[in-house]
């Protein structure tokens, strides 16, 4: 086949919903914006465990460490699915792990901003996970078959991340005057970023249209921000709090809410690696990877004796 029934072949079957999978043809730039895409989801799922871990030792209950541990793991996990999706790509996870430690590979703007109080790791529930959740709902039906399925289990986890982050906040919003007080703080600090997680303007987004006619992308960036705030609208009212952005209002011809604009200076200084945290951040990533060196090295010479054993006994 040519190159060209080959391309033919393989955009006919995206059009007709087929999944494709690891041996498959695909072009080279598909297998690329892929590798691209689900191995920056692994590095946030993983650099965005450090805003959490930071409250562990001083969550305020057994009850909310237990919840917060959990969640942390869960994260954990979801960066492996995904570092594994990504090898079956053809690259290793050394090389994406040296691509987020170079700087060639970003990971979610939201992790450059810092935890300050308790509060926050509610926020992060159900802000971010929300967001994430958002996002994560349309690649459970990607074109790429293992991100696709890496997607459903990491979905229904996220969801429980963001109800329990609601629940949260929904106590701390029941409580003292400052506790109240410090709920809306961190609503108000959180809420412009987790909008800047859904990325540029899609008059910005480089990458839309060609993932949008790959199926990678199923919805732009600006449908999932705009699906995003509508529901956050509704959920605020529950707690009894506001979100920080007088430009709120309910749009009868759109039937969306209107919002205000996003600080887009702001997004890409923290994309570019100038956020209150980036060096922070990968400070502490370059760190764990380097401390690490030994269990890799124990794990590798571990397997390697169990092939020897297999092997003899094979013989
Ligand atoms: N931060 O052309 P587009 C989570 C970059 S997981 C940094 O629109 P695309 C779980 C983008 O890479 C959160 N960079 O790009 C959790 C591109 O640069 P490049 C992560 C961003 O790929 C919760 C350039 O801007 N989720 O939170 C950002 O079509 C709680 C132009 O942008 C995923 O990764 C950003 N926010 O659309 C963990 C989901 N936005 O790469 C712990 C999978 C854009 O060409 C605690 N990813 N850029 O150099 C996606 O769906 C897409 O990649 C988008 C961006 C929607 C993020």
């Amino acid at each position: 086949m040519s190159v060209h029934d080959l391309e033919k072949h393989f955009q006919d079957k995206i059009d007709q919903e087929t999944k494709i999978e690891p041996l498959d043809w695909m072009p080279e730039a598909y297998r690329k914006t892929n590798i691209r895409q689900i191995s920056q989801h692994a590095h946030s799922e993983i650099v965005g465990m450090l805003p959490e871990g930071n409250w562990i030792s001083r969550a305020p209950s057994l009850k909310r460490k237990a919840i917060l541990l959990a969640k942390v793991q869960d994260e954990a996990g979801h960066g492996l699915y995904l570092y594994s999706a990504c090898e079956t790509l053809g690259i290793t996870r050394e090389e994406t792990i040296n691509d987020l430690h170079s700087g060639r590979a970003k990971y979610s703007s939201i992790f450059n901003y810092p935890t300050l109080t308790w509060a926050d790791i509610g926020a992060v529930g159900w802000l971010v996970d929300g967001a994430a959740i958002m996002n994560q709902v349309m690649l459970t039906r990607t074109s790429y078959g293992p991100y696709a399925r890496a997607m459903v289990r990491i979905c229904k986890e996220e969801s429980f991340h963001q109800r329990q982050g609601f629940e949260s906040l929904l106590v701390l919003s029941k409580g003292s005057p400052e506790q109240k007080a410090m709920c809306q703080d961190a609503i108000n600090r959180w809420w412009w970023p987790a909008l800047m997680m859904f990325g540029p303007r899609d008059t910005e987004s480089t990458n839309s249209d060609q993932s949008m006619k790959w199926k990678i992308k199923r919805k732009t960036n600006d449908e999932l921000r705009q699906q995003f705030v509508d529901m956050c609208v509704e959920q605020v009212k529950l707690l009894g709090m506001t979100l920080p952005d007088p430009h709120l209002k309910w749009n009868t011809d759109r039937n969306h809410y209107d919002f205000g604009e996003i600080d887009w200076n702001e997004f890409w200084q923290v994309v570019k690696g100038n956020g209150p945290c980036n060096k922070e951040r990968l400070q502490a990533r370059k760190q764990a990877w380097e401390e690490g060196a030994w269990v890799r090295e124990a794990a590798a010479a571990h397997a390697t004796k169990k092939q020897k054993r297999a092997a003899a006994y094979a013989a």
